[in-house]
């Protein structure tokens, strides 16, 4: 038993591999009658990059400056000509946040940005769940706010910070971070994005897919640039405040580490949509390589949980959120949510 459980072993792979399609197969039965769960690319639009050639993430931004008459500037452009495609990423240094300030002088109080030389055409909610991760954070911001700029959006970048030592819910940050973001505007996108995880390609537009839920990070450098399976739905995902209405949300009731992510796949199905994904050859993302969070250990009940979504999808998410709403602050380059989802480590929630 020893020797099959090794991860060389060809039969474990194939033994996962046979979990994996008995797994889907079982998740998606009731939502599809019979056939089988799939999926969609956006459009590629011919793109095959070449990531041996970047450029720094700062490129064309010094020639932003601001139209002399911001009411009867032109609409920006469907596509930004300040893009340049691959970028340089690197995490050996870490910027200061005063720094990545000085680098982005028109990013305004909460992270907000307009662009300052036509009018956006899109506006975007970037939502990051946060807990101890602040060098994660300041890479993020480093990269992100630039990289939102080149692409002329309107945007706002929200941390959703879990205070207390209870068990992190990335799902539930989630989904306080959509209700407190609407209430600032009427987004068009709100964009769902874990801190350790860094676009490569700024063709990579943030902005939603008008039919169905996007699935944007769908080619990690971890998973070595490929889907780890079909229904991946983790990382990086972008719905319009409608879909995300439709499918209830997400999950308040995976406390920890995995799964939630997987409910939230299968929601959309159960939804009666399907998910649409960024190519592979775009949906390039660097991770930020960490260990295991302290206080967000594996979700033992995970797979307990995910097998029943069908069930559990109509009553556990948007209609449910209980959340006690601690601070909002508008730093210069975020808006911080902080939110308190109890303190008491051995209690989990029950799970219906
Ligand atoms: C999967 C996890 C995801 C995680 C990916 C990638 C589960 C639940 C199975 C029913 N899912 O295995 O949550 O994003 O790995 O790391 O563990």
């Amino acid at each position: 038993m020893s020797r099959l459980c090794s991860p060389n072993r060809p039969y474990t792979l194939l033994l996962l591999a046979i979990l994996q399609l008995a797994f889907v197969l079982f998740l998606y039965r009731r939502s599809l009658s019979g056939s089988f769960a799939s999926f969609l690319y956006e459009d590629d639009r011919g793109g095959r990059w070449d990531y041996s050639k970047t450029h720094d993430v700062y490129t064309n931004l010094s020639s932003v400056t601001p139209s002399p008459d911001r009411d009867t500037a032109a609409k920006c452009p469907a596509e930004s000509p300040l893009l340049v495609g691959p970028l340089t990423i690197s995490f050996q240094k870490i910027p200061v946040m005063s720094k990545i300030a000085r680098k982005n002088p028109y990013v305004q109080a909460g992270g907000r940005y307009t662009p300052p030389q036509c009018k956006a055409q899109y506006k975007t909610a970037i939502l990051v769940p946060h807990r101890n991760r602040e060098l994660h954070l300041r890479h993020l911001l480093y990269y992100l706010h630039p990289f939102l700029q080149r692409q002329q959006l309107q945007y706002a970048i929200y941390v959703i910070h879990q205070t207390g030592n209870r068990t992190f819910n990335r799902a539930k940050l989630l989904n306080v971070g959509v209700r407190e973001a609407l209430k600032d505007e009427d987004w068009d996108c709100l964009f769902l994005h874990d801190v350790d995880l860094i676009p490569e390609n700024d063709h990579n537009q943030y902005v939603c897919n008008e039919r169905y839920p996007k699935h944007v990070s769908s080619a990690m450098n971890k998973f070595k640039y490929r889907l780890p399976y079909r229904m991946y739905f983790g990382g990086v995902s972008a719905l319009t405040p409608d879909q995300y209405l439709r499918i209830n949300g997400f999950p308040n009731t995976y406390w920890g580490w995995g799964g939630e992510d997987d409910d939230i796949s299968a929601r959309i199905y159960l939804a009666g949509m399907k998910i649409i994904r960024t190519p592979l050859s775009l949906g390039h993302y660097k991770m930020i390589t960490h260990n295991m969070d302290v206080g967000n250990e594996k979700n033992e009940k995970r797979f307990d949980m995910v097998v029943k979504v069908s069930k559990s999808w109509r009553s556990d998410g948007m209609n449910s959120i209980d959340y006690n709403l601690l601070q909002r602050e508008e730093f210069p380059l975020y808006t911080n949510i902080t939110v308190d989802f109890g303190n008491n480590p051995n209690v989990q929630e029950k799970v219906n």
